[in-house]
């Protein structure tokens, strides 16, 4: 008996002295171990006696107990120990503010195309939409313009490869939006108000070209429609766009395929101190091209030419873009930094930050 008090004495004292979780795993063996001290006291209970056996198994177990619980508490100790060091040194601010969230903002391509697409909806017109990948039926032959035409060649096509041996017309990257016009009459007949605006290609590259670019294209269809019609919609627009009380829209004879009589559209305009000013001055801005549909392309798109005629018109949506919100370099639109575009004062770039917060 005394001798199992001075092993429980023994290693509780060495339980208390532990200070880490590797020196109480260290008594935990040399008193509980397979090899452990209290464990060969166990092993020799065979060779008592039973009388002996009855009061020194009993003690023997309670030993155990004692020693485990001992050791456990040690553990808790130390966890508790080591939490309130971390918590004495690791703290958190709940009231700072949080970091100001990176928010992307809208392109002013696509704002403008909202801008152009919002305007032509008041006026009653509708937006088509299609491929970008087109047939070169769509993109060409329907719009009059044969496989020798040498605006096919002007218009530097971007080509679809085709597989080895297989001969049929390439597709290819469609170089106008006047496509989706052809897709929505062979779908939905004549009477029709759309506007067709997106993404078209065409192989070039300058300060003032990019191999992709954004056009819109508007068609109107009806029994009697106009040139005047054209006039005073272009105008409408025009004025909206730039809002200003009126643009006038001056026409300049030109040939297109698909158009007959075709007409490039100018707005008067001037340039005070570099800066343009539309709807006023003795300049002329250049802004697209228009006509009256050629009898032929309303034919290929499943529309009488007898009974229905209309106008059709294109924009370019990027030199819009830039000229309304004072941008010099296209390219610029398309490169994938746009933080720049800030120096421009860019209204859609100007994000929210916290109230009197971090400003980026
Ligand atoms: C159909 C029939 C006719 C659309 C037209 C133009 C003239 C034109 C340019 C403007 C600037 C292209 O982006 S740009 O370089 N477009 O000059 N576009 S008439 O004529 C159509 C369209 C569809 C079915």
């Amino acid at each position: 008996m005394d001798g199992i008090d001075a092993l429980r004495d023994k290693y509780l004292a060495a339980t208390a002295e532990a200070a880490d979780e590797a020196q109480i795993e260290a008594v935990r063996l040399s008193a509980l171990g397979k090899k452990g001290e209290v464990a060969l006291l166990m092993r020799s209970l065979g060779q008592m006696s039973p009388e002996e056996r009855q009061t020194a198994g009993p003690a023997l177990n309670a030993l155990k107990d004692d020693l485990n619980a001992a050791l456990n508490a040690a553990r808790v100790k130390l966890a508790d120990a080591a939490l309130d060091a971390r918590l004495a040194t690791e703290w958190l601010d709940v009231t700072l503010p949080s970091r100001p969230a990176r928010q992307g903002t809208i392109h002013p391509v696509s704002q403008v195309m909202d801008e152009i697409t919002a305007i032509f909806a008041d006026l009653g017109f509708s937006v088509a939409e299609g491929p970008q990948i087109e047939t070169d039926w769509h993109n060409f032959d329907a719009l009059n313009i044969p496989g020798h035409h040498p605006s096919r060649a002007e218009m530097d096509t971007f080509y679809m490869a085709r597989a080895e041996g297989d001969n049929r017309p390439p597709h290819v990257l469609r170089t106008h939006t006047s496509p989706v016009q052809i897709r929505h009459m062979l779908e939905n007949g004549a009477p029709c108000r759309i506007i067709a605006p997106g993404r078209v290609y065409r192989s070039d590259y300058d300060q003032t070209h990019t191999p992709m670019f954004h056009q819109i294209e508007g068609l109107a269809i009806d029994r009697d429609i106009s040139m005047a019609n054209l006039k005073w919609t272009l105008e409408e627009f025009a004025s909206a766009f730039f809002e200003v009380d009126k643009v006038e829209v001056r026409f300049r004879a030109s040939h297109f395929p698909f158009t007959e009589p075709s007409a490039e559209i100018d707005f008067r305009c001037s340039w005070v101190d570099g800066q343009l000013r539309l709807g006023e001055g003795d300049d002329w801005l250049e802004a697209g091209g228009s006509g009256m549909v050629h009898p032929k392309v309303l034919e290929a798109a499943g529309v009488d030419p007898n009974r229905w005629q209309g106008f059709a018109f294109g924009l370019g949506i990027d030199r819009l873009a830039m000229l309304k919100y004072g941008i010099p370099d296209l390219r610029a639109f398309f490169d994938s930094d746009l933080r720049w575009l800030r120096n421009y004062g860019f209204p859609a770039l100007d994000v929210p930050t916290l109230a009197g917060g971090i400003s980026r």
